[in-house]
């Protein structure tokens, strides 16, 4: 007998508010709402136990770029699992698929970065970063370059070094004191900001403010600097063309390692094979995880330019970092199937050339909307700004209500999209149809509607 067979929705809701404690979750809410429990999944539409279909206008969290019920990645992982199921990268040792996933990264990513450290996830990649950057200045003779500038509204993961490095304040607020060492500069929000720049001048503005925070720290003392190309959990903010190419020239400028965090953007997310292909910047580091494998098994890793890697392969003799994960078997087998698949069915090109610019089109037209404030999108990754007055584009007095009024109809309406304040976030699956871009655009002027009337009431 299956698991669905034994039990009946109200035991699963009982057990879960019981024993499980969830992310991101306050549990006397969720206790009495009782979670969705999410059964199945094929292609771009999750199916919870009441049988209910819902689109999946996020790709679980930003991650299933390759779609749900691929049998290909399962078949990867379940081959993989009988041959070798486990067996540890520390010790002059290495499992093939990690080897072989090695190398196709390699050809994946820019020329200079040729070289791979393995987690288990994204925040996992952030202090694994952290630990390698703060390590190539002390084998470069600079140990006092420890400081790392990020940006405020950052997300980059929740372990200690993960929560310190984003810039989120209510992640800040608990749980501290926080890791030393880390500076947030403003990040590149135009629509938050008075508006009153052209995108170009407010690019080389929010992108000068990290050349004064080097200036007053002191360039000898600063490591890196690492944004996400475009802020994903922070409302998709898409800074102006200028802006990355920007920093790439004051990191150069003063010695600083540039560092892109790539959990979201990479793999195809925006039309191109990373967030820094489409900026065109060439980061010293990438961090990645979510889509490598298309969330179906955990995975992560930092890729590492030749810059940093032959310093310490020459100098920094043993790296003593390392996690019981690293280049998991299983894992790595996922990932280099979804590469593959990526790469045979031109999902990359077909996100820049095909399906791209057609839900960009679609999902531009509801600024039409009298909710609606502002549009954004690049490749498939999108938001739109929630607004109480279209001319002004001021928000309605009582945050954060519309989204939640918007999240919730559309959840109850087939469709899942995430809510970041007033900011509703997208980023569906590389495989939406167009008429499944139809159907999420339709089911959202329907949620926007709504969003109307209940906050004129
Ligand atoms: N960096 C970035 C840019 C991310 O988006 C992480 C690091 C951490 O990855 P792990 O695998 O440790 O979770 C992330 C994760 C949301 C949401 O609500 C976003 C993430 C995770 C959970 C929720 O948008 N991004």
């Amino acid at each position: 007998m299956s698991l669905l067979e034994q039990r009946t929705k109200a035991d699963w809701q009982a057990l879960d508010s019981d024993h499980y404690i969830h992310p991101f979750t306050d549990h006397k809410d969720l206790g009495e709402k009782k979670s969705r429990i999410i059964v199945r999944a094929k292609g771009v539409y999750i199916y919870d136990v009441d049988d209910n279909e819902i689109l999946d206008a996020m790709s679980g969290l930003w991650c299933v770029n390759a779609g749900y019920g691929r049998t290909e990645l399962a078949d990867a992982a379940s081959d993989q699992l009988k041959e070798l199921p486990y067996y540890n990268s520390f010790f002059q040792c290495a499992n093939p698929p990690s080897i072989e996933l090695a190398q196709m990264l390699k050809n994946i990513t820019q020329a200079h970065l040729n070289r791979v450290f393995y987690t288990g996830s994204g925040s996992e990649s952030i202090d694994t970063m952290i630990r390698i950057v703060r390590r190539y200045w002390e084998v470069m003779g600079q140990p006092k370059r420890t400081t790392i500038i990020a940006r405020k509204n950052a997300y980059h993961g929740s372990t200690i070094a993960g929560v310190s490095l984003g810039g989120m304040s209510p992640m800040h607020s608990q749980g501290g004191p926080l890791l030393p060492g880390i500076e947030h500069i403003e990040q590149p929000y135009w629509f938050e900001s008075d508006r009153s720049l052209s995108q170009a001048d407010f690019g080389l503005k929010m992108a000068g403010l990290l050349e004064e925070r080097i200036l007053e720290l002191g360039a000898e003392n600063v490591a890196a600097f690492v944004g996400e190309p475009i802020q994903g959990a922070g409302g998709v903010i898409i800074p102006p063309d200028n802006y990355w190419p920007e920093i790439e020239r004051i990191c150069k400028h003063y010695g600083v390692l540039l560092v892109n965090d790539e959990v979201i953007c990479g793999f195809g997310r925006l039309g191109e094979w990373f967030g820094s292909d489409h900026f065109k910047v060439k980061p010293d580091l990438i961090t990645f995880a979510k889509g490598v494998t298309s969330g179906y098994l955990p995975l992560g890793g930092v890729m590492v330019g030749d810059k940093v890697a032959d310093v310490l392969i020459e100098k920094g003799g043993e790296f003593n970092h390392g996690f019981t994960y690293s280049g998991h078997p299983a894992s790595c087998a996922v990932a280099i199937k979804n590469i593959q698949i990526l790469q045979n069915e031109k999902l990359v090109e077909r996100v820049k050339n095909d399906i791209g610019p057609y839900m960009q089109k679609k999902w531009h037209a509801l600024a039409e909307h009298p909710v609606v404030g502002e549009t954004r999108m690049v490749g498939l990754m999108g938001a739109m700004e929630l607004v109480s007055s279209k001319t002004s584009c001021e928000r309605f007095d009582d945050k954060s209500t519309a989204g939640t009024v918007y999240r919730d109809f559309a959840v109850n309406n087939g469709l899942v999209m995430r809510a970041v304040g007033d900011t509703i976030v997208t980023s569906p699956p590389l495989i939406i149809s167009h008429d499944e871009v139809d159907e999420l655009i339709e089911k959202t002027w329907k949620c926007l509607d709504h969003t109307q009337k209940v906050m004129a009431s």
